[in-house]
């Protein structure tokens, strides 16, 4: 398998002359300056990659082997009538990424917001910060900091209570960590950050968009991309939805196995690919994540590897774990991942046959804490990961020889 490791750009705390010590090789990145909805174009494309290949003072070598993500227009989501222009640009920045040399492209089809936790720093017993998603705060916030149009209808009346008594108790600064928390956007979130008033009116234009039409919505967009993928030699890698399930009364159509089953089935090209995030998957309690990625494995073209623990009490809230600790069976994962890697190798279509994955998220813990981090992208809490995740991958590689 190939290490690789999330880099945001010049303004991320870790730098790439970290990441060369981190052991991986492989870069991650995004043109994140670039608007959502514009094409990237070579000439930025090239700019970007040049800083990251550039091998500096004999320094050992990185380079920039894939997409996340490209950000997808709400428009396109919306199946608004301009969709057509985003749709375009969307394929004229994939075929430039690939005019470049770069040919895996994680996206996702979030609407409105990407990924989403109440708490940046949930403390562990043993002091290091995780990140969280507390499903009690997070209806608190929808229902009385927000106070979302319908929401009443889409909780148990002793959710609605339950997040009343959160609510009341909750300190005023307590209320506006959480709503910036939820609004401003995480790293490498592909939606914009918003206040409550724009949040709400980016909500409205969903109103109508059923599961069937977004998804109808997913199908129009990846008709036209994925014949350019392929004739461009591309791997799409659609990332899923985190937490797996609907947000805000807005759908999601990528959180389960049944949701990824009608996407591959309507669109079955071998471009139209996965990025088997173990942890959004595993962030929902009937997801077994270890047969979503068994059958979807010959479409896994990037894999990213972190687990969760779900609260048992309510069986939405969960804080991510150390990342052999989860819920999931993370070693299983490394074996079906290995066991695809091998049947890869032995088909003679193939000539790629590793699979890049990056240690996803981390703690903060020791020097990390105190010091500004992207949340999520600490360095020592990831480095930790991929530490461990590393041998791991050598024992069980030594294994299955
Ligand atoms: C979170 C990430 C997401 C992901 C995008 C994929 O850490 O996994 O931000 O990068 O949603 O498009």
């Amino acid at each position: 398998m190939l290490e690789s490791w999330r880099w945001f750009g010049s303004n991320d705390p870790v730098s790439l002359d970290d990441i060369r010590q981190t052991g991986a090789q492989n870069v991650v990145t995004a043109l994140h300056h670039i608007p959502i909805g514009d094409i990237w174009t070579i000439s930025e494309i090239k700019r970007h990659q040049s800083v990251v290949n550039n091998i500096e003072r004999h320094r050992s070598s990185l380079h920039w082997s894939l997409v996340e993500s490209i950000p997808v227009h709400e428009s396109i989501k919306l199946g608004r009538k301009d969709c057509q222009t985003y749709i375009g640009n969307w394929i004229t920045s994939m075929e430039n990424l690939a005019k470049c040399g770069i040919k895996t492209i994680c996206y996702n089809f979030m609407p409105v917001i990407d990924w989403t936790r109440t708490d940046l720093k949930y403390q562990l017993p043993n002091g290091s910060l995780a990140l969280c998603f507390d499903h009690r705060e997070f209806s608190a916030f929808d229902l009385y900091i927000l106070q979302r149009p319908g929401a009443k209808e889409e909780y148990s009346d002793s959710e609605i209570k339950e997040a009343k008594i959160i609510f009341n108790n909750m300190s005023q600064a307590h209320r506006d960590r959480l709503t910036s928390n939820i609004i401003c956007g995480l790293p490498g979130g592909m939606s914009g950050s918003y206040d409550l008033k724009n949040l709400s009116s980016a909500l409205a234009n969903y109103q109508n968009i059923s599961h069937a039409e977004l998804r109808e919505n997913l199908h129009y967009f990846l008709s036209q991309v994925v014949p350019s993928a392929e004739e461009s030699g591309v791997k799409l890698a659609l990332h899923p939805d985190d937490p797996p399930r609907n947000l805000l009364g807005l759908p999601r159509i990528a959180s389960t196995k049944n949701d990824l089953d009608a996407i591959f089935s309507r669109e079955p090209s071998p471009a139209n690919g996965l990025t088997l995030c173990v942890g959004s998957l595993g962030s929902r309690f009937d997801n077994d994540v270890a047969s979503i990625a068994k059958t979807y494995a010959t479409r896994i073209y990037f894999a990213h590897l972190r687990t969760v623990k779900i609260d048992r009490a309510d069986n939405k809230s969960f804080y991510e774990s150390n990342h052999l600790e989860g819920d999931v069976n993370m070693i299983q994962i490394l074996k079906i991942l290995l066991q695809e890697e091998r049947r890869r190798s032995n088909d003679h279509d193939t000539n790629e046959h590793e699979i890049l994955f990056r240690p996803d998220h981390g703690h903060q813990m020791m020097d990390d804490i105190g010091k500004i981090v992207n949340p999520g992208y600490s360095a020592i809490g990831r480095l930790r990961g991929l530490a461990e995740l590393r041998g791991a991958i050598r024992a069980l590689s030594e294994e299955l020889l």
